[in-house]
């Protein structure tokens, strides 16, 4: 019985509707097929994932080494302003030093200059840049040394002959000078550690008929002569002498008031 129905209800479906539900299920077949991607395209997008994955972190990498380059770059150019900064104040603290050693120099020879006037205004010569103090009192050399380096100055030295035809105008008797060779016998050097080859000039008293000077005499000291004066003798680029040390006379102090 069973089949009879089923052959009865397959021949009575027209053969319209069976195409048409032939139709329909081949057009769920194709929805299926529609909905279903393709295997192809998993992979497609597999694959795409995992590049983007790769992108993204070389992206993340780029950027770890882009901010790790500006932060080394950052730290060498304040490393750099720093050097130059630091050679910038060290070349400030030394010119500062410089001029502190100029100023408290000029103060100094001011200072001292004023001191020299102030003392020996009424016995005082200017001349060439350089003040001479002609004493009116008398003593050995050492002690006449002393006075003038109290004063900021020194016995004078004779440098020039300028300065030798100064001195002789303004000499009456005798007077120490900054000469001496109480070191080594016959070397003499002035007071500023000048020897007489260095300044080129000398003006010992030459002697016709007996020893010139120096002649370091022993007469008046065992010891022999080992410090200059100066004389107003007749011959003014001839009247230098070599004294004992101990003999008293007045004596010449030399100041530079310019350097
Ligand atoms: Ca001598
Ligand atoms: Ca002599």
């Amino acid at each position: 019985m069973n089949s009879i129905y089923e052959n009865f209800t397959l021949s009575t479906i027209p053969s319209d509707e069976k195409c048409s539900q032939h139709r329909g299920n081949s057009a769920e077949q194709d929805s299926e097929r529609e909905v279903r991607p393709p295997k192809w395209t998993k992979t497609l997008l597999v694959v795409f994932a995992v590049s983007l994955v790769f992108a993204l972190g070389g992206l993340c990498i780029l950027g770890i080494l882009y901010f790790s380059l500006s932060v080394k770059l950052s730290a060498q150019e304040t490393k750099s302003t720093h050097l130059g900064v630091s050679k910038e104040l060290s070349a400030l603290e030394t010119n500062s030093k410089i001029m502190v050693k100029e100023l408290t120099d000029n103060y100094t020879r001011v200072r001292e200059t004023l001191f020299f006037y102030k003392a020996f205004a009424a016995q005082m010569k200017d001349w060439g840049g350089k003040l001479y103090y002609f004493s009116s009192d008398e003593l050995n050399w050492s002690s006449s040394r002393a006075f003038c380096v109290s004063k900021g100055a020194d016995l004078v030295t004779i440098s020039n002959q300028s300065e030798q035809l100064f001195l002789f105008s303004e000499v009456k008797e005798y007077y120490w000078i900054g000469l001496n060779d109480l070191d080594t016998e016959g070397r003499w050097v002035w007071v500023n550690n000048q020897t007489l080859n260095e300044t080129g000039v000398q003006f010992w008293h030459q002697r016709v008929s007996e020893k010139s000077e120096p002649d370091n005499w022993r007469g008046n000291n065992a010891n022999g002569e080992n410090c200059a004066i100066v004389k107003n003798y007749h011959n003014i680029l001839n009247n230098w002498f070599d004294a004992s040390c101990s003999s008293m006379y007045k004596f010449i102090c030399e100041k530079k008031v310019r350097q």
